[in-house]
């Protein structure tokens, strides 16, 4: 693991000797996991895959469900340095290159940011372009996200405000008590039970009537 932290400039070399990385995290994950999955009979873990506007893997999320609530755990490389919005979003297709196919943020209680089943705590990216995300909610549960038309983890372009406008600035406007004003989506994943077929990592050709179209509105980004 010394090299992981060692990299200073990503690049194609170093996503790919990543992305080894994350398929060895994954496979580790999952063997510890799964007899867990074959116990209960629910569904006790989830994974998405990140990829960014080109296509390519960026990084990727876990969640796992730890009693009454999911523990999930992020890494992210070959991405912008800083703070940036982090969510989970509603739907679970990730078409790019702005994925709005995902729609707007989890949100089953129809409340405001940051209230949101899906707000999540905001990723820091490393100079080195490296983030690491452990955090836990008790918004949802794993089964709930991967169920009906699932659901799409996001990096956003910029930092979330968490609709922390303060008075002198006037009242905080319809965009930003919808997402925060985290700006463009940079890399979407969607979220899936880890026995899901690996080819399906788009949410593409999944057969389950879902499109950029199906009354999610995610309007120009932004969320
Ligand atoms: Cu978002």
């Amino acid at each position: 693991m010394n090299n992981l932290f060692a990299i200073q400039r990503p690049g194609l070399h170093t996503g790919l000797r990543l992305t080894a990385v994350v398929v060895l995290l994954a496979a580790m994950f999952l063997f510890v996991v799964s007899p867990a999955r074959a116990q209960d009979d629910v569904p006790g873990a989830a994974v998405a895959s990140l990829v960014n506007a080109e296509g390519n893997n960026v990084g990727f999320g876990l969640f796992v469900q730890e009693g009454d609530h999911v523990a999930i755990h992020a890494m992210v490389y070959d991405m912008p340095p800083g703070f940036h919005g982090f969510h989970l979003h509603d739907v679970g297709v990730c078409d790019p290159p702005d994925f709005e196919s995902a729609g707007p943020h989890y949100n089953p209680d129809e409340v405001h940011h940051p209230d949101h089943a899906g707000d999540f705590p905001s990723l820091l990216v490393l100079n080195s372009g490296l983030g690491f995300l452990s955090i836990h909610t008790d918004r949802f549960s794993v089964d709930e996200i991967v169920g009906d038309d699932g659901s799409a983890l996001m990096v956003h372009e910029k930092p979330d405000n968490f609709a922390n406008i303060p008075e002198r600035y006037g009242e905080p406007d319809a965009e930003t008590l919808e997402g925060g004003d985290s700006g463009a989506r940079l890399a979407c994943g969607v979220v899936m039970d880890p026995s899901a077929a690996p080819d399906d990592a788009n949410g593409k050709d999944d057969g389950g009537g879902k499109d950029a179209n199906d009354g999610k509105d995610g309007e120009n980004g932004q969320y």
